[in-house]
């Protein structure tokens, strides 16, 4: 970049389905066999090819972890798909800098965004192409796919949000998105 100079910007959103591209950007995967204790149902668990993909995350990364003032955005792609009558779903985790807040938005196909407060309230948003969630800080959150296709959604949050996911490995939410007479339906454990 030079004074007065116009160049192309080093990253690239597909706008289909939100892929990135370009530098900085990192990608991860999470299969059924990195998910032990995530779900509910354990014998439907161990029933399931352990390569089976649950979800995908893309993430742009231009300033290092930790910069007061920096941003980072993705991209997460849940797979279709249940372990027992749970909905396939990310691990989910608060901001180990609790009052970081993050904006999700929904790409393709449906979800819920699964959120719980300090005092282990749960309850649910609506994911479809064109959804707007701001997630306020101290909320734990977490995103199911409750359709025949894959959820697409896009992140926006505080390079110095840091991610918590030791609570939630533990403790769980206080309640599991389940089908129950075909709906999904959040059921409290
Ligand atoms: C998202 C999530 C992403 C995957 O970018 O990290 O959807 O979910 P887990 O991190 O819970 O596995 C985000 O919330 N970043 O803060
Ligand atoms: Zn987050």
């Amino acid at each position: 970049m030079g004074h007065l100079s116009v160049v192309s910007p080093p990253n690239t959103i597909e706008l289909k389905n939100w892929h990135l591209d370009g530098r900085d950007i990192t990608e991860s995967e999470k299969r059924i066999k990195h998910l032990h204790g995530l779900f509910k149902d354990e014998e439907s668990y161990n029933k399931l090819h352990p390569e089976t993909l649950v979800y995908s995350v893309q993430a742009h990364h231009p300033v290092p972890e930790g910069t007061p003032g920096g941003l980072f955005f993705g991209t997460t792609i849940v797979q279709p798909g249940r372990v027992g009558t749970e909905y396939f779903m990310t691990r989910g985790h608060s901001h180990l800098n609790e009052e970081r807040t993050e904006y999700y938005w929904g790409v393709q196909g449906e979800g819920i965004l699964i959120l719980m407060n300090k005092q282990r309230e749960t309850w649910g948003e609506n994911i479809f192409p064109g959804s707007l969630h701001f997630i306020r800080g101290f909320l734990a959150h977490r995103v199911a796919n409750t359709g025949p296709t894959q959820l697409i959604f896009g992140a926006s949050w505080p390079a110095d949000a840091g991610h918590n996911y030791d609570d939630i490995a533990r403790e769980g939410f206080s309640a599991r998105l389940m089908e129950v007479s075909g709906k999904p339906t959040l059921v409290s454990i």
